[in-house]
């Protein structure tokens, strides 16, 4: 057995880097991928066997994972989906002259919930002008608060991405996430002073992007540090999301220790701090509202998952792991 890291995840078998430099394919050991359908993500730690004549490893097991970042399913409701392990940054890509404030609040839920440290970049700011960019900035750091760090990036400002590039120091990895389009693998390119990722313009039609990259690979940039490129991911629905609510929420989640009620929803419960202070005007009523939609989606979520857990086990399955 050796130790390897799944480096790239493609149409094809997944490849792993070996101790000693090399790189082969693998395939999952039937064990794992029957009954619990347990497939190897990318910055996964994999324990392969022998490479057998065709040069084809296989994965006999997948190391407990240190870190995870997991969607709901989209395909299937009840289910999680881990897109990426063991990194120690996620970066969210989010365009500044297109701020989508719902949108970036769930991105915000989904790395925080990671437990690693976040950033969000808010891509080409050579987009908009300079009282434009300061203001997006400015909404961005309110509500990002002290839970991540926030960087003005864009692929005509060198500086900017030597910025980025301090949250990915020597050995740690960082994994890009952000709807298709934003420049994701335009800022990997830059952070690798090469040309590494295929990018493609938005389309002039509907300014959306076109999924250009649809494989997931953990590519080296300048100052040692590591990037995976996500594919762009329209959907991001909650998994068990409740702590990444807390951390992302901080100021709701501060200003609930307040409330009269300990399980108060803050909705018209006597002694609501959160109302109070949305009455006070200290608190934006859409940053209430935001945060109650994705508390409630990611109760639903618990819900469904509690009651496919219950039927499977009726039917003598066992659990599923997250
Ligand atoms: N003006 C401007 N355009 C940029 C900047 N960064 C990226 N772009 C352009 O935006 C388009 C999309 O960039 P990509 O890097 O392919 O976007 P992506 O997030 O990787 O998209 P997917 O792979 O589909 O998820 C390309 O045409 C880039 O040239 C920037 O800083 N300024
Ligand atoms: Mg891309
Ligand atoms: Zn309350």
């Amino acid at each position: 057995m050796h130790e390897a890291r799944v480096i790239q995840l493609d149409r094809g078998f997944p490849l792993v880097l070996l101790e000693d430099g090399r790189q082969v394919r693998c395939k999952h050991a039937t064990a794992l991928v029957k009954g619990e359908k347990v497939r190897a993500v990318i910055g996964d730690k994999v324990l392969i066997d022998a490479l057998d004549e065709a040069d084809i490893a296989q994965i006999a097991e997948i190391l407990p994972r240190e870190r995870v970042l997991v969607r709901r399913d989209p395909a299937e409701r009840s289910q999680a989906q881990t897109l990426a392990a063991n990194f120690d940054t996620v970066i969210v890509a989010h365009p500044l002259a297109e701020l989508n404030l719902n949108r970036l609040e769930r991105e915000l839920v989904l790395a925080c919930e990671t437990g690693a440290a976040v950033v969000v970049a808010l891509t080409k700011a050579d987009l908009a002008d300079e009282a434009q960019a300061s203001k997006a900035a400015e909404t961005v750091r309110n509500i990002v608060g002290t839970t991540a760090a926030v960087e003005v990036v864009s692929e005509t400002d060198a500086a900017s991405i030597e910025a980025l590039r301090t949250h990915v120091p020597a050995g740690s990895m960082a994994v890009l996430i952000g709807r298709s389009g934003v420049g994701k693998s335009s800022l990997v390119n830059m952070l690798a002073g090469a040309e590494v990722q295929a990018t493609t313009p938005v389309r002039e039609t509907d300014g959306k992007g076109r999924h250009t990259t649809v494989n997931r690979a953990i590519v080296p940039i300048q100052g040692g540090g590591f990037v995976v490129d996500m594919p762009g991911v329209r959907g991001l629905g909650l998994w068990e999301a409740e702590e990444g609510l807390a951390v992302a929420f901080a100021d709701i989640t501060e200003l609930a220790q307040d409330c009269k009620f300990r399980d108060c929803k803050h909705a018209d419960e006597p002694g609501c701090a959160v109302r109070a202070a949305v009455e006070a005007g200290t608190l934006h009523p859409a940053r209430l509202e935001s945060y109650l939609r994705l508390h409630n989606e990611n109760a639903e979520q618990q819900l469904k998952t509690a009651e496919a857990e219950r039927i499977r086990a009726r039917k003598g399955h066992p659990r599923r792991r997250k």
